[in-house]
């Protein structure tokens, strides 16, 4: 019996359950865990819990042991799961996609890089240059976008705070020829983060080497010298912004610390009066005219933070659009190439709950509730549909639907993100707690929304500041300050101007709406939850039209431990994942299914009906004789082009029948071999 279907190791594959009860799925996880054993299947989702320490199984030797097989042949493993996109992708000439969901720290982004290794190794046999070039590119990106965009918090300490979905492109060969990368809301402040700027040492971490290898990364892709360099003094800015003061001398806002100004200033090559000017004043048009009015140093203090916020983004979001001008498929590669096809990975910021929670942590867990409702609609409908398409009947299972949440807080007009929009439209004084009235008026009557003002006895919530979401994964509570800031994130046009006159040329490409004049300048810019929303929706949809392959991934404790399984903490994850449903679908449908021919193909030895050919008019024929003559028939249905089996059982019975005869066969040749019968 090979290893995965040994049962010291546990159930492989959930649905080969003997009950799916709670119980039953977290003693198999938990078992599996323990013996390292940390993926497992449910059908083709792949179940993966964190080691949290290096596991022997993702060198050369395992690469090859998954490259072109069965999902069912080997143990359980993300590269089987990347083999069946790659496979997909080739065979069928589908485009696919790979969803990596979990909370933070959960193994994400460490899946998909090991998903993008399996790519990049099974690919490009004959070794063409350009392919190994597209191919280096697509890894190496991966280093400068987790420098630029990862951060430590008190969940992860290297937790991905942007969303990143990558398709890689294909030419008809099914070797990589390029890719493209779309991000998604860039976490811009330090939030709960355990603080390592205090020169907090973390072993294992050696900053040095990781910036040599950031560096070397920049290369390779293809950023310039000069480039690279305005990336430095963007950075270096941005750290003496952090150390910018104001103060007043009688009516007079003044920069406390005028040496760094002229720091910043050479930093962004620009006039040192601009700088100062920038930051202590403010350019308004009032009907014809156009007046400086002056910052209090309050009003200073905010422009010069999101001063130093703006930068950052859009020095993040410059860099992705710079890597994806080097690995975009030019149209020069698609007639070169032919037509391409696609796999797309997703890796995207999983839920988390901090002791405090804001606007960000809204987007992120939304985002998490969109990504739940598409397994939900495609593990379901993907399943229905197959047996619809086979012409087999098929019984509803329920499921907790999370459709309720994702509405609760996109719908149009009275979902959270329009009230936020309104609260945000407001003239007047717009305040945080403006937007948690428009919560309350619009929501009263909501299941999955509470505050104070709602249920007065609640004094886990404060009275003016927060309101609490029933999210899928569990409660959250949201504190609404800071939300109407995040979503206008505004940012003074004179910043923009100062950034857009820059004579440095690749720092001034970021800034194009600097250009504006004051008095050109009318339009209202989109905030950012519409901004989140709109890209959400585009991204659901855009994977809805992929075939999906799924990989969930399981935290097992909150302290980083190899060892410690949190029985509490992972059952939350198992329910809230709807892994048990997800079980149950599969096992009220049928197991296992398998085209006609690939059936005969690895069972035909076991019935003298089809071994070693068969000469009945079909295959569907054949199947259905071998299935007969095994006493089978009650357990299985046939489809037009599948024979479905519903029992696990029976898979395994005549998995050890084969394996029967695999050995009487080559016993026997082994004496035809010897001349000894
Ligand atoms: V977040 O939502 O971006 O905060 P992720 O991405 O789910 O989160 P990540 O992949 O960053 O989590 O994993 C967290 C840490 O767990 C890693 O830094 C590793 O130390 C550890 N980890 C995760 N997967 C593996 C693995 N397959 N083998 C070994 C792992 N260690
Ligand atoms: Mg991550």
């Amino acid at each position: 019996m090979a290893e995965h279907e040994s049962l010291e190791y546990g159930k492989a594959d959930f649905v080969l359950l003997d009950s799916v009860s709670m119980e039953d799925f977290m003693a198999n996880l938990k078992l599996r865990f323990e013996k390292g054993r940390i993926y497992s299947y449910i059908g083709e989702v792949v179940v993966s819990v964190n080691p949290y320490r290096a596991m022997n199984i993702y060198g050369r030797d395992t690469i090859e042991q998954y490259k072109g097989r069965e999902l069912y042949e080997r143990p359980p493993h993300l590269f089987a799961i990347a083999d069946a996109a790659y496979k997909a992708m080739k065979r069928r000439n589908k485009d696919t996609c790979i969803v990596i969901s979990g909370e933070s720290g959960a193994g994400k982004t460490e899946a998909s890089k090991y998903i993008m290794q399996y790519i990049a190794a099974i690919t490009n046999p004959n070794q063409r240059a350009e392919i190994e070039r597209v191919k280096n590119m697509l890894l190496k990106s991966n280093c400068v976008l987790e420098a630029f965009g990862n951060a430590k918090t008190n969940r992860n300490d290297n937790s991905s705070r942007f969303g990143k979905y990558m398709d890689i492109n294909f030419d008809f060969k099914g070797d990589p020829i390029g890719g493209h990368i779309s991000n998604y809301l860039l976490e811009k402040v330090k939030h709960e983060r355990l603080e390592k700027v205090g020169g907090q040492i973390k072993s294992g971490i050696n900053d040095g080497a990781d910036f040599k290898a950031v560096a070397d990364a920049m290369k390779v892709i293809g950023f310039t010298g000069d480039e690279i360099q305005t990336v430095y003094k963007i950075l270096a800015t941005i750290l003496h912004l952090g150390n910018l003061t104001f103060g007043v001398d009688g009516d007079v806002t003044l920069i406390e610390n005028v040496k760094l100004v002229s720091v910043i200033r050479e930093l962004l090559s620009t006039k040192e009066e601009n700088v100062e000017k920038a930051l202590l004043y403010r350019t308004v048009a009032t009907g014809r005219d156009v007046i400086e009015k002056q910052h209090t140093t309050q009003e200073a203090s905010y422009g010069r933070d999101a001063l130093a916020k703006a930068m950052y983004e859009r020095l993040f979001c410059w860099i992705v659009g710079r890597i994806n001008d080097i690995i975009e498929v030019k149209n020069y590669d698609v007639k070169v190439h032919g037509k391409n096809t696609v796999i797309g990975v997703l890796d995207i910021y999983g839920f988390e709950i901090f002791q405090n929670n804001s606007f960000e942590q809204f987007c992120i867990n939304y985002c998490n509730e969109k990504l739940q409702q598409l397994f939900i609609q495609l593990v379901l409908k993907q399943e229905q549909e197959e047996y619809q398409r086979e012409g087999i009947p098929w019984k509803h299972i329920d499921y907790f639907n999370n459709q309720i949440i994702v509405d609760l807080v996109e719908q149009q007009h009275k979902g959270i993100f329009a009230v936020l929009d309104e609260a945000c439209m407001n003239v007047g004084k717009v305040t945080d707690e403006v937007f948690l009235q428009g919560l309350n008026g619009k929501l009263a009557k909501h299941a999955h929304f509470t505050s104070r003002k709602l249920s007065p006895a609640d004094k886990s919530l404060e009275f003016d500041r927060d309101f609490r979401i029933r999210h899928y994964a569990g409660d959250v509570v949201y504190s609404v300050v800071g939300f109407i800031d995040k979503n206008k994130d505004t940012l003074f046009q004179d910043f923009k101007r100062l950034l857009y006159n820059s004579s440095n040329q690749v720092l001034k490409v970021m800034w194009p709406e600097g250009k504006l004049r004051i008095t050109e300048v009318t339009k209202r810019p989109l905030t950012a939850a519409t901004l989140f929303k709109t890209s959400m929706i585009s991204l659901v949809e855009n994977l809805a039209c992929k075939e999906p392959y799924y990989v969930r991934c399981i935290k097992p404790n909150d302290v980083k431990s190899p060892l410690i399984f949190e029985q509490e903490r992972c059952r939350h994850q198992v329910e809230y994942l709807g892994l048990l449903e997800n079980v149950r679908v599969r096992r009220a449908g049928f197991a296992y299914r398998q085209t006609y021919p690939r059936f005969l193909q690895r069972y035909k030895m076991i019935s003298k009906f089809t071994w070693p050919n068969h000469d009945l008019p079909s295959d569907k024929d054949a199947v259905k004789k071998l299935l007969q003559g095994c006493g089978f028939e009650h357990d299985v249905a046939y489809g037009k082009t599948k024979v479905f089996i519903r029992t696990p059982r029976t898979l395994f019975s005549l998995e050890e029948q084969r394996a029967d005869m695999v050995q009487r066969i080559v016993l026997f040749l082994q004496k035809v071999w010897r001349g000894t019968l």
